[in-house]
Formats: C-alpha cells, sequence, structure tokens
C-alpha cells in the first residue's frame, strides 16, 4: 500500500485559512501523512486583518532538526510555505539536506498582485532565491515569479513574458515549475508546468471573484496529488480544478472575505484523486 509521510513548514495562522490550517486537512485527504514544522504562530494571517500578533519560531528550528535527526526521521517529500524569517531560510535549506529523501516543493509565498506581503522585503527575496534554487518543484505565483526572476512584474503579457520567467526560474537552479495564475485570454486562466524544460499549459475559466490563501490551497494539493503517485502536469490539473471549487464554493458564502471555504470541496479532490 501506498503511504508516505510530507513535511510541510509554514506557519500556522490561528485564524485565516491559509497555510497549516490548509495544508494539514488537504494533504490528509490525498491519503498522506502531513508532518508540520511551524515556521511562526500568528493570531490571524496578516492579508487584510489589522493588529495581529506574531511569534516567530526560528530560534526553535535548529533542535527540532537535530532531534529528527537523532531519532533518523526522513520524509517522502518537503513542502515549504509561507516562512517566519530570512533566516530560517537558511534552518530549512538544512532539513532538506538531513531529512529530506525525496521530492522538495518550495511555495515561495511571500507576495501577489504584484506586491511582498507586508513582513517581506528585499533581502528575504534574495534569500528565497536560495531555497528555490534547492526545489525540485516551484510553485510560484507570477508576482512570486517576477520578484525570484529580477523581472518588471506585469498585469498583461505574453507568452514571450512567461518563458522570461520560466527561463529565469531554471537559472536559479529550480528543475521544475508550476506557475500558477497565468492568463492569457480574457475570462480565461490556468496554470503552466514546465517540467524538464517542456511547457505544458492547462487553462481554465477564471472566475469573478478571488480569496485569500488559494496559493496555499493550491500548493497543498499539488503535492498531495504528486505525492499520490500523478504526474506533475495531473496534479497540476487535480490542484487547479479543486481550487476553482473552492472559490466557487466562497462566492456562495456571505462575508467570508478572509480565506477560501476549501472544506465543503474536499469530497470532489478524493474524488479525482481516485480517477
Ligand atoms: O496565504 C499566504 C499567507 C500565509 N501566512 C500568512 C500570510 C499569508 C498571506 O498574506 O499573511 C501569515
Amino acid at each position: 500500500m501506498l503511504y508516505k509521510r510530507i513535511l510541510t513548514i509554514q506557519d500556522i495562522s490561528c485564524v485565516g485559512q491559509c497555510s497549516l490550517t490548509v495544508a494539514l486537512p488537504v494533504i490528509s485527504a490525498c491519503g498522506i501523512e502531513a508532518a508540520v514544522l511551524p515556521s511562526a504562530v500568528l493570531s490571524t494571517h496578516t492579508a487584510g486583518f489589522t493588529g495581529f500578533t506574531v511569534r516567530d519560531l526560528t530560534e526553535d528550528m535548529p533542535g527540532i532538526c537535530d532531534h529528527w535527526v537523532k531519532e533518523g526521521i526522513t520524509f517522502d517529500a518537503i513542502y515549504t510555505g509561507y516562512l517566519g524569517s530570512a533566516q530560517q531560510i537558511d534552518y530549512v535549506a538544512r532539513i532538506f539536506a538531513e531529512t529530506g529523501k525525496g521530492v522538495t516543493i518550495v511555495d515561495p509565498a511571500m507576495a501577489d498582485n504584484g506586491k511582498l506581503y507586508p513582513a517581506f522585503d528585499q533581502n528575504y527575496v534574495q534569500c528565497m532565491k536560495t531555497l528555490v534554487a534547492k526545489a525540485d518543484f516551484v510553485v510560484p505565483n507570477i508576482t512570486e515569479a517576477a520578484y525570484l526572476t529580477d523581472l518588471p512584474y506585469q498585469e498583461e503579457y505574453d507568452r514571450d513574458y512567461i518563458q522570461k520567467i520560466l527561463d529565469g526560474l531554471t537559472a536559479l537552479g529550480c528543475k521544475n515549475v508550476i506557475l500558477t495564475g497565468v492568463s492569457y485570454a480574457p475570462g480565461k486562466t490556468g496554470v503552466v508546468v514546465w517540467e524538464k524544460g517542456s511547457y505544458a499549459y492547462y487553462e481554465h475559466e477564471k472566475l469573478p471573484n478571488s480569496c485569500h490563501g488559494t496559493g496555499d490551497i493550491y500548493a497543498s494539493a499539488f503535492t498531495g496529488a504528486l505525492m499520490r503517485g500523478k504526474t506533475a502536469y495531473d496534479a497540476a490539473v487535480i490542484a487547479a480544478d479543486f481550487v476553482l471549487e473552492c472559490i466557487r464554493i466562497t462566492a456562495k458564502l456571505d462575508n467570508h472575505w478572509y480565506g477560501a471555504a476549501f472544506e465543503p470541496a474536499l469530497p470532489q479532490l478524493i474524488r479525482a484523486l481516485g480517477e
């Protein structure tokens, strides 16, 4: 029986339907064991809430890693999301080297809509480039990819711009890219799968509303599906269809502004994995 263990490293936003409160249930629904390393604990996420509390857990990381090494604990995949500090990136690289025995998936989780999230600066971007260099899969949106490749962020673009982004990310050292939110036509958006230098594109409907946290839902579902043995392209499609359903469900709710209501869509994800 296929039974794998993933380590996911990202923050706990106690309220906000993002990062670990998304990754844990989504990866579990995929039938994969999810071990966690919280990068920070926040009262809420930082997009739209004000006055949130933050406890950075950078200092706990080396001791946690030492203990795992002593116990001989390893992971079939390591998937990183929102990290607590630039210094954490070095610790995460050490965790990759000492406990990873399979795939590494890096969601840079630092920017959207042309802007860095409030907690991050250019130094963090530079450090994130070093983690991306170690990734088997990097799962950025276009804003994150533009920061990582030092290209100007463009709201409108063509296939050439996207190719520059893919080349730039490959030049950093990562092997494969799953680039989300790529839209070439009005009313459409989709995902580019750049695998070992070959380009594929899954285009789908662009819904009128968007939700916070969908990047985390996407990367978690992609990771879970990949670890269930799906190809990168199929995992990218399953994750995209799942996120679309989450957004559709959220649009029917009143006042659900802080995240995507992903829970009612979990049965769809599980069915897709069975196909
Ligand atoms: O969804 C990405 C994310 C994760 N964690 C925290 C965030 C954000 C985006 O704003 O603030 C704390």
